[in-house]
């Protein structure tokens, strides 16, 4: 069973068992003995179960079940404890026919049971990993005034009543012990909400360095300083662009009319080329987006002060500004840029485009891309339910002879993955996130599972029959490619849905990679969930990393060529395309079995429910980046933090300007 599943799973065993002991109570006070000996009995059963599955959790990693097992079980387990000892005995002591079982301590004891179980099903849903010892005194101490509340409330519902006789103290005894019962349950609740509340005000600490050195007192470098070259390389030319933020009604071919955020007034904005060894100089300006917008080099490591970042790495752009941005074209392949202010919205919109560098050299040039005689960049973005592929809807038609080389550049502008599937004709993944792979091997019938954010070079050679790409199944839509002279209803696209998932990391062969990664300098945890924390100064249910949301997040510290590895457990139900600027990483492992195939270097890994990866790279880009979910909905909901470079610091704030108001 996957981990996913089975953190599913142990949420509904959680909610039987909440069910069971409440069924249990409330069947208690109704004085229906059998059916609560039923509840109590299922009550306990779900119980163990429920110590099953938490067991069988606990072996894909404490992550998952932290909070279950220092909380959740044992207070559920006294608590339970004590009810099957109080009322199981009544229950069956009345079966025998001697009373009718309901007694105050025991419906008590069955409600603080329902209630310890609730809490600790609250305590996962909105606290997580880590349990901070605040959450667990103010979870004790609800638990504990549920229970005084139940005594107040029930009390006089059993004992007005003439046959609760079998555990009945003497007169005058019950009034007394009750009020010591609620006189010391009292204190208990106060003194642990207090002491929580007291913890829950202390400082959290804002940096954490993954067991390397600390922050040195070396001078500050500006990330404004920190910018890109000024000149192309020998041989290489200024490729100069100017792109204007603006609002435009965009028609799609298929005659729908979109209200969106543009470059230029084009969507996707206007494609950027560049040969290795250019240098890429675009001048943004914005007519009319309010916010402000900036330019974000996705998967391109930049120099810090070019990557875009509002209150990071530059202010954001309001209307009327105007920022420059300059790098060389020093890495090959398939990028894109896009606004990275409220880009949650921007981007959305359509505030985005490709970027897409090819090799110069002529003998990596022959056995590269510059080869290929049809090569087609491809965004897919998704406006309102609307798939445009390439600024287009609908399906769209490319002649492609036989014996063509083919590449399609594959790009996921959007916040959720895609599924892709190539039919017609056996492929390659060349290149994933840019980066060529080692000796890809041919595959077909098999589907493709892109991150938000990624990239998938495919090659393949045009066979004399069409070939199409199909987008999530949708075989009406996608793009054909077509001998010249087939007829459009030559296409004829099998549902695709049960395809197998090409694993990319047993994909290709393996080769040497420039660090040892498993020898790391640094090690970060990321767990990556939902819960109740502050974002950008408000409580919020929030997509949460150890807990904590934007900007509370502890920024992460690592020194200019240190080895630093990842290690990001996701605990939630939701997939979360995890993005660091400025550098691509290696994947090592997920859920603990090491990548076998080429080595995979990407800037944006999809880590599904329940999964844990092992990334790792090596810090050779000083600045403070911005490492975060790229469902850029979740981004905003609080699910990003900084690695920043000893050494250097930022003039703009330093947080990054995410939500509306922030930077202006
Ligand atoms: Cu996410």
């Amino acid at each position: 069973m996957t981990t996913g599943l089975l953190i599913v799973l142990d949420h509904v065993v959680a909610l039987l068992g909440v069910a069971a002991w409440f069924a249990a109570g409330a069947t208690l006070v109704l004085r229906r003995t059998r059916l609560a000996l039923a509840g109590l009995v299922a009550a306990v059963l779900v119980t163990l179960a429920r110590v099953g599955t938490v067991a069988m959790l606990a072996g894909r990693g404490w992550w998952f079940v932290q909070e279950k097992v220092l909380l959740g079980l044992p207070m559920l387990g006294a608590a339970g404890a004590v009810a099957v000892l109080l009322a199981g005995r009544q229950l069956l002591t009345a079966r025998r026919g001697r009373g009718d079982g309901a007694s105050l301590g025991g419906v008590v004891s069955v409600f603080t049971a329902a209630y310890a179980a609730l809490a600790g099903l609250v305590v996962t849903f909105l606290a997580g990993y880590p349990l901070t010892v605040s959450t667990a005194l103010f979870t004790i101490s609800l638990v504990c005034a549920g229970a005084l509340l139940t005594v107040r409330v029930v009390a006089p519902a059993v004992e007005n009543t003439a046959d609760v006789g079998v555990t009945r103290a003497p007169e005058g005894r019950p009034i007394s012990r009750r009020r010591f019962i609620g006189w010391a349950g009292g204190a208990v609740a106060v003194t642990a909400a207090g002491i929580g509340t007291g913890l829950s005000f202390l400082p959290a600490e804002s940096m954490t360095s993954g067991g390397g050195r600390g922050r040195s007192s070396r001078a500050a470098v500006s990330v404004a300083d920190l910018r890109g070259a000024d000149s192309p390389a020998p041989g290489g030319t200024v490729r100069r662009q100017v792109l204007t933020a603006k609002k435009a009604t965009v028609r799609l071919p298929s005659g729908r009319e979109i209200d969106a955020w543009t470059f230029n007034g084009e969507v996707p904005g206007p494609a950027i080329t560049a040969t290795e060894g250019d240098l890429i100089e675009v001048r943004l300006r914005n007519d009319d987006i309010e916010d402000g917008v900036t330019l974000h080099w996705h998967g391109y490591d930049v120099p810090c002060g070019e990557d875009g970042v509002p209150g990071l790495t530059q202010m954001a752009v309001g209307p009327g500004g105007e920022f420059v941005y300059r790098f060389r074209a020093e890495q090959v392949g398939t990028y894109w840029y896009h606004t990275h202010y409220a880009s949650h919205v921007g981007v959305h919109k359509g505030l985005y485009g490709t970027l897409v560098v090819k090799p110069r050299d002529g003998q990596r040039a022959d056995e590269h891309s510059a080869a290929e005689q049809v090569d087609l960049t491809l965004p897919v973005h998704t406006f309102n339910g609307t798939v445009v592929i390439a600024g287009r809807d609908g399906r769209t038609e490319h002649p492609a002879p036989p014996g063509t080389s083919v590449r399609l550049r594959l790009i996921n502008t959007d916040s959720d993955p895609h599924r892709i599937v190539l039919a017609g004709a056996p492929f390659r993944v060349a290149a994933v996130d840019g980066r060529d792979l080692n000796q890809p091997g041919e595959v077909r019938d098999v589907a493709l599972h892109q991150p938000a954010g990624g990239r998938y070079d495919l090659v393949f050679l045009m066979p004399d029959t069409p070939v199409a790409l199909v987008v999530d199944n949708a075989r009406d839509g996608g793009v054909r490619l077509r001998p010249p002279g087939g007829t459009p209803t030559e296409t004829r696209i099998e549902d695709t849905s049960d395809l197998p998932e090409l694993d990319l990391l047993r994909y290709g062969a393996p080769a040497a990679v420039p660090f040892a990664p498993r020898r790391a300098d640094r090690h970060f945890t990321m767990v990556l969930d939902r819960g109740v924390a502050m974002v950008d100064g408000r409580p919020a249910f929030a997509q949460t990393v150890n807990g904590r949301g934007h900007p509370s997040i502890p920024d992460q510290l690592v020194a200019e060529g240190d080895v630093v590895q990842f290690t990001v457990v996701n605990r939630g139900l939701e997939t979360h395309p995890w993005h660091l600027h400025g550098h691509s990483v290696l994947i090592v492992s997920r859920d603990g079995k090491p990548s076998t195939g080429s080595p995979l270097w990407v800037d944006t890994f999809d880590v599904r429910p329940g999964e844990t990866w092992m990334v790792a790279f090596r810090a050779t880009n000083p600045g403070i980046w911005m490492n975060h979910c790229h469902n850029l909905p979740h981004a905003d909901q609080g699910m990003m933090l900084r690695l920043q470079y000893d050494g250097v610091a930022t003039p703009y704030g330093g947080s990054h300007g995410g939500s509306a108001g922030h930077v202006h």
